[in-house]
């Protein structure tokens, strides 16, 4: 990767992958991207305004900055996806699809994230396979598992270098999530420093996969910078780093902050959509083929994410 363009940077998982790039491979390499523009990230480097469906649009920031490598970042996530299915699909395949012909014009590598979404149907909840039954229930899954096979077609067809992770929720305190069913594990670190209190939209006893932010930034690197003889899949590999309910998040919380409490209030689009989801994903294809090992686990996250929270609380900032 000499020359990176990130397109929807200014979300979640964007507004930190443009700081973590463009701190490894310089500021000027790192290109971000978004609808709008993005003060924080126009400030240490290049910025666009770029919508992802305007391929003619794209196609010339493309050319203007020799892009080797894009980072498709553009989604609606699963519980906004429940609310408008045929917006889901226009964005999530369209920004795709264009992606995946801009890499093959211009001969880039592209990485497009897959979800824990990406599964449904009859298939192991536990320890859910690299390779198993995919049969989503959502929009937002549908648009993954489509994701993951036209980039593996685009890979065997045209020999475009796509790659992908299925990431699990991402928990982070830069940029907030918004839309999606793992969201809840964001939320209640930002409204115990706050609050005091949370009420809880997933039930008990649900569990679903999570990662720490710094551990989904070096598996994008990890996986990108990886030597594709030995990348045996492509689109896409399961990655884990912890698995938990809620009572399990509220616990490690409470244990720093005893005087914090959470009751339930369940959203049942969010219920059925996380009930859908594997309980813990087997990552063993992602360790053996590329070296992924994840390095936070709840404790260590809790940790961060209550002192780095606090802090911004104190200074006025959320
Ligand atoms: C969502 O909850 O929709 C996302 C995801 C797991 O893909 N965070």
């Amino acid at each position: 990767m000499k020359k990176i363009l990130i397109v929807g940077a200014g979300g979640q998982i964007g507004s930190e992958l443009t700081v973590y790039l463009r701190s490894i491979y310089g500021n000027n390499n790192v290109v971000a991207s978004d609808m709008r523009v993005n003060p924080m990230l126009a400030e240490t480097g290049p910025f666009e305004e770029l919508n992802a469906l305007d391929i003619p649009a794209y196609a010339a920031v493309v050319a203007k900055y020799n892009i080797d490598t894009i980072f498709n970042l553009v989604a609606l996530l699963s519980a906004t996806g429940e609310r408008n299915p045929k917006m889901a699909w226009d964005i999530n395949i369209g920004a795709l699809v264009n992606s995946l012909e801009i890499a093959r014009r211009f001969n880039c590598a592209l990485f497009t994230p897959s979800s824990i979404g990406a599964f449904g149907g009859d298939y192991p909840k536990d320890n859910t396979p690299q390779d198993t039954v995919m049969r989503p229930t959502t929009v937002y899954g549908v648009c993954k598992v489509t994701g993951e096979m036209l980039s593996d077609y685009y890979f065997t067809r045209f020999g475009v270098d796509t790659r992908s992770v299925r990431f699990p929720g991402i928990i982070s305190n830069v940029t907030l999530p918004g839309g999606g069913t793992t969201d809840y594990a964001v939320e209640i670190y930002y409204e115990a420093i706050k609050a005091g209190k949370f009420t809880c939209p997933i039930p008990e006893g649900c569990k679903m996969d999570m990662m720490y932010m710094p551990d989904a930034l070096r598996a994008c690197v990890q996986l990108m910078e990886a030597d594709p003889a030995k990348l045996v899949h492509r689109n896409s590999f399961n990655i884990a780093a912890m698995s938990f309910a809620p009572e399990e998040i509220y616990a490690a919380v409470k244990k720093r902050l005893p005087d914090f409490s959470m009751t339930y209030d369940v959203d049942p689009v969010k219920e059925a959509i996380a009930n859908s989801w594997p309980n813990k994903l087997d990552d063993s294809c992602a360790r053996n083929e590329w070296g992924w090992k994840p390095e936070w686990d709840l404790e260590t996250m809790t940790d961060d994410m209550l002192k780095i929270i606090a802090e911004k609380h104190a200074k006025g900032l959320i």
